[in-house]
């Protein structure tokens, strides 16, 4: 079990590493832009809807509330009570600090206007933030700690987030590589990084794929 966690946490410090590599890169030369093009953007604003999950046009509290309730209740005969308070207390930081900015609710602009400031004023920064939430979320969908998704922890990981539809909930699992019929983890975490911090729509994007058959 130490030996899985360990491997994850090695794949951060080289998703890390990259992130440091962006910035070396780019001391000596032109400062690398980092203007959030209309795609990134774009699936920010995906992000914020699918965050919604009370559908009131807000993300705040009542969201988070709605989606421990939901995610809870899924997992509670699965995780250790030590590891569920762990996992508690470290998506609850996820929600506050970096999906509400330490506020109770934020409406869509603000949300945007937010990460668009934290984006373009230090883009590996956003990048190295963005990964080590993503594998909270990542190590609570993981809820046996295998350090691999299955369709089931996925799926209840969805319909924690209002996304009941079974057959879609199974297609967007299936759109990632699988071994046997399970998603590596560190694969569905390079999968949610990509999601929030590529602007490159030349490269595949599973989430994105996703969500825009959503519409
Ligand atoms: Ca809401
Ligand atoms: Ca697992």
């Amino acid at each position: 079990m130490y030996l899985m966690r360990l491997e994850l946490y090695c794949t951060l410090q080289v998703l890390m590493a990259l992130c440091s590599k962006v910035a070396v890169d780019s001391i000596g030369t032109e400062p690398e832009s980092a203007k959030a093009n209309k795609y990134l953007i774009k699936k920010w604003e995906q992000w914020f809807y699918l965050n919604d999950i009370n559908k009131d046009g807000e993300m705040s509290l009542d969201d988070m509330n709605l989606f421990e309730r939901k995610f809870y209740k899924g997992h509670n005969n699965l995780l250790k009570n030590a590891q569920l308070e762990k996992t508690k207390r470290t998506l609850e930081r996820r929600w506050r600090r970096v999906m509400l900015d330490n506020r109770a609710s934020i409406s869509l602009g603000d949300f945007i206007s937010m990460f668009k400031e934290r984006y373009e004023s230090d883009k590996p920064a956003f990048t190295k933030m963005i990964t080590e939430v993503e594998l909270t979320a990542v190590e609570a969908i993981d809820s046996n700690c295998d350090n691999m998704i299955s369709k089931e922890e996925f799926v209840e990981d969805m319909e924690s987030i209002g996304r009941m539809d079974m057959t879609n909930n199974k297609k967007f699992f299936f759109s990632f590589p699988d071994i046997n019929g399970r998603v590596p983890a560190e694969v569905l975490l390079a999968g949610l990084v990509l999601f929030l911090t590529e602007d490159d729509q030349t490269k595949p994007d599973s989430f994105k794929t996703i969500l825009d058959s959503d519409n």
